[in-house]
């Protein structure tokens, strides 16, 4: 076997834990003995073991001489867990493989040093393409301590989120929508904007057996969400934030009462300051967030450059309505070239329906 196969078993190790360690890495790690797999494991669950710690706790057999493979480079500091690079150094495994390299500013660089000071052999970057993209929010999130934000919306061919009459249940199918939830799973926290809350009444859950729910986030500048909605209902089971510029003690704490946060941010024109809240939402330790935001708040959104990644989801049906609603709304831009730009699309069929999948360019080049 060559040392992509197995680091790709690590990468499949790692992405069991996918929603359930957040703000950490999703990590997995292999240890192969003369050929042969002999333990594997994944970090499961934000504050407990990493993944090289379980893969060696858990492994039946003598390590000595074993080689291991991680996707993410082992950590040598102490935070919610002891430095995985101690444990290593125990082991007896004699080589490291490592996927992508560590920004977090406690490791970078310093776990593999520190390994290769103890007479362990070091290779980087096996994989390392594959194991950036399992981690782009956590890479995201580490530099910038902004969550990483995907726009997410159902359209039909002819670009509409709604019919004329703003019915929009059901744009895509099963299948389609299903995925959907696996976002939500995925993601930390789910934002939509109040004008949505008005609308659809959303739950804004994960309907999926045994996935977690998202930190609710609502859009809310002058605090018009109403009491009786769905999110507000269930905000004492379901942590919810409600971003306003409002400060009359009296309107935010009927929420308060009801099991919401209130979110204090400044206005930016009309609307909330959306970089403000990021930072905010940033350090709250929320370091994704799914945007199923509503034509306006998506333009907001961009407009404001707190955007990462896109995921359109295009339906085969068209509506027509010259006052059906589209995806992004706002003011628009003028000129062509003012355009948000995107990149790097991957497209793939979802039962019925066409999911394309982009980056933000100019989130890009920043990164
Ligand atoms: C993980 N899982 O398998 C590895 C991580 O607070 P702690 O102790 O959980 O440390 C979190 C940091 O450890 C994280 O930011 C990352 O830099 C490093 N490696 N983290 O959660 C793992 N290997
Ligand atoms: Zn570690």
């Amino acid at each position: 076997m060559d040392l992509t196969y197995y680091m790709k078993e690590a990468i499949e190790e790692a992405k069991k834990g996918e929603g359930f360690v957040n703000p950490n890495p999703m990590v997995g790690a292999v240890i192969v003995k003369q050929g042969r797999i002999i333990s594997k494991d994944y970090h499961h669950k934000c504050g407990e073991y990493h993944a090289e710690r379980n893969a060696i706790l858990n492994c039946k057999e003598d390590m000595h001489g074993a080689e291991l493979y991680v996707t993410l480079e082992p950590c040598c500091h102490y935070g919610k867990t002891p430095p995985c690079t101690e444990i290593i150094m125990e082991s007896g495994i004699q080589k490291v493989y490592i996927g992508s390299m560590d920004p977090n500013p406690l490791v970078a660089g310093k776990g593999a040093e520190l390994l290769r000071q103890h007479g362990i052999e070091v290779v980087t970057g096996i994989c390392e393409q594959e194991c950036l993209d399992l981690n782009q929010v956590f890479f995201h999130y580490i530099r910038h301590k902004t969550p990483y934000v995907v726009m997410k919306y159902a359209m039909t061919a002819d670009g509409k989120i709604a019919t004329c009459t703003g019915a929009s249940k059901w744009i895509t199918g099963e299948a389609a929508r299903e995925q959907v939830q696996m976002s939500r799973h995925r993601y930390m926290g789910i934002m939509a904007g109040v004008g949505t809350v008005l609308a659809d009444n959303p739950r804004l859950t994960c309907r999926l057996e045994g996935k977690k729910n998202p930190i609710r986030i609502i859009c809310d500048t002058h605090l018009r969400t109403p009491l009786t909605s769905e999110a507000v209902q269930t905000a004492r089971e379901i942590p919810t934030i409600i971003a306003t510029a409002e400060t009359d003690g009296e309107k935010t704490e009927a929420y308060q009462n009801m099991g919401c946060q209130i979110c204090n941010v400044p206005l930016s024109g009309e609307h909330i300051d959306l970089n403000c809240l990021m930072q905010k939402l940033g350090r709250r330790g929320i370091d994704s967030i799914l945007l199923e935001g509503g034509a306006e708040l998506n333009y907001s959104a961009l407009k404001s450059g707190i955007v990462q990644a896109v995921l359109t989801y295009i339906a085969p049906k068209m509506f027509g309505g010259r006052d059906a609603k589209t995806p992004v709304a706002g003011a628009g831009v003028a000129l062509p070239d003012q355009a948000f730009m995107l990149d790097s699309p991957k497209i793939r069929q979802i039962g019925e329906d066409i999911l394309v999948e982009w980056k933000v360019k100019s989130c890009l080049r920043e990164l």
